[in-house]
């Protein structure tokens, strides 16, 4: 059978000779940042996985082929276009099967990169618990993707838009691994602390790759959630946010927003709100997850298989 991925030359190669790859996420790109930052991020990541010693790896469905290391065009023509899907999962195939083209989010992006033989992945931040999923039941694809595939995913916490206790205790029940990176509190995306303590704390890259290799050594599937607090001088404080939040939220019950549209909707929303800052928060800790994941994949390279 015809593998479906198809990875650029570069992380062909690099994977071969087992040098370190970083997975990165495309629906950050095309539903989660305004144009033309999107593409500018999307290049700086990039960037700084390789300034970092890895060799990064765009993940994105492009006319019904999973591609695994995106062309400068390609992550170019993703980035202005507005009518890509948002690929999770239940829906990644199908569009495959389509002919279609649509970007990954974190759940999908971890599918093409245990396909591809990549173990780790960075991204912004993580899909989780919805606030009110106790009515809605919204409760993200990417939970359950961290249980079942084995790729360890560096973000910056679960968002401050979810309910972050829920999104916890759903992760434990699915026996995923979630530690913070250098400090003991839960960082909080735009925000270094969640006023939540982590379940378990890493210090070093050499750690993450070495508890990563153990889960694979006792069969356990899935993944690890490392949560790397936003960088000091970036983030915004939790008191500042709370407010624009709650705006945001309101915003969308009013609208009527639901299922994969609002998540897309909330970041907008908060966008807006905070006069651009959130944005600027969100492209410094995307920049410090690339610079840390690209850590770990050293590590994992250097460690036998
Ligand atoms: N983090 C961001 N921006 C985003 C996302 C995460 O800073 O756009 C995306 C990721 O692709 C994540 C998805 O997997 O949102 C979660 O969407 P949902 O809540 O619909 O599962
Ligand atoms: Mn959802």
């Amino acid at each position: 059978m015809m593998s479906p991925i198809k990875c650029s030359h570069a992380v062909a190669e690099a994977l071969a000779e087992h040098r370190p790859v970083v997975a990165l996420e495309s629906t950050i790109v095309t539903h989660g940042m305004p144009w033309p930052q999107n593409l500018e991020v999307a290049r700086r990541v990039e960037a700084t996985v390789r300034d970092n010693g890895a060799v990064p790896a765009t993940i994105a469905v492009i006319e019904g082929t999973l591609y695994v290391g995106l062309e400068d065009v390609q992550l170019e023509a993703l980035a202005q276009s507005k009518k890509v899907a948002k690929l999770s999962r239940a829906d990644m195939a199908v569009c495959m099967a389509r002919g279609g083209t649509g970007a990954t989010t974190v759940a999908a992006t971890m599918i093409a990169a245990q396909l591809a033989g990549i173990e780790v992945f960075a991204t912004g931040g993580i899909g989780g618990v919805h606030r009110g999923a106790e009515t809605t039941f919204d409760i993200s694809a990417d939970l359950q993707e961290l249980a079942e595939t084995r790729v360890t995913v560096v973000a910056a916490g679960a968002k401050a838009i979810l309910d972050l206790p829920k999104t916890l205790e759903r992760l434990e029940t699915l026996g995923v691994p979630v530690m913070a990176y250098g400090q003991d509190q839960l960082p909080a995306f735009w925000s270094r602390e969640a006023g939540l303590r982590a379940p378990l704390r890493a210090d070093s890259p050499a750690e993450i790759a070495a508890a990563h290799r153990m889960r694979a050594r006792l069969g356990l599937p899935g993944g690890q959630l490392i949560a790397n607090p936003i960088p000091a001088e970036a983030e915004i404080p939790r008191e500042t946010l709370a407010p624009i939040i709650a705006e945001a939220t309101r915003d969308a019950e009013t609208h009527g927003i639901a299922g994969k549209d609002l998540t897309p909707y909330l970041l907008q929303r908060i966008y807006e709100l905070s006069g651009g800052r959130s944005l600027e928060a969100n492209i410094a800790l995307v920049l410090n997850n690339a610079r840390l994941a690209a850590g770990i994949a050293q590590e994992l390279s250097a460690l036998a298989a």
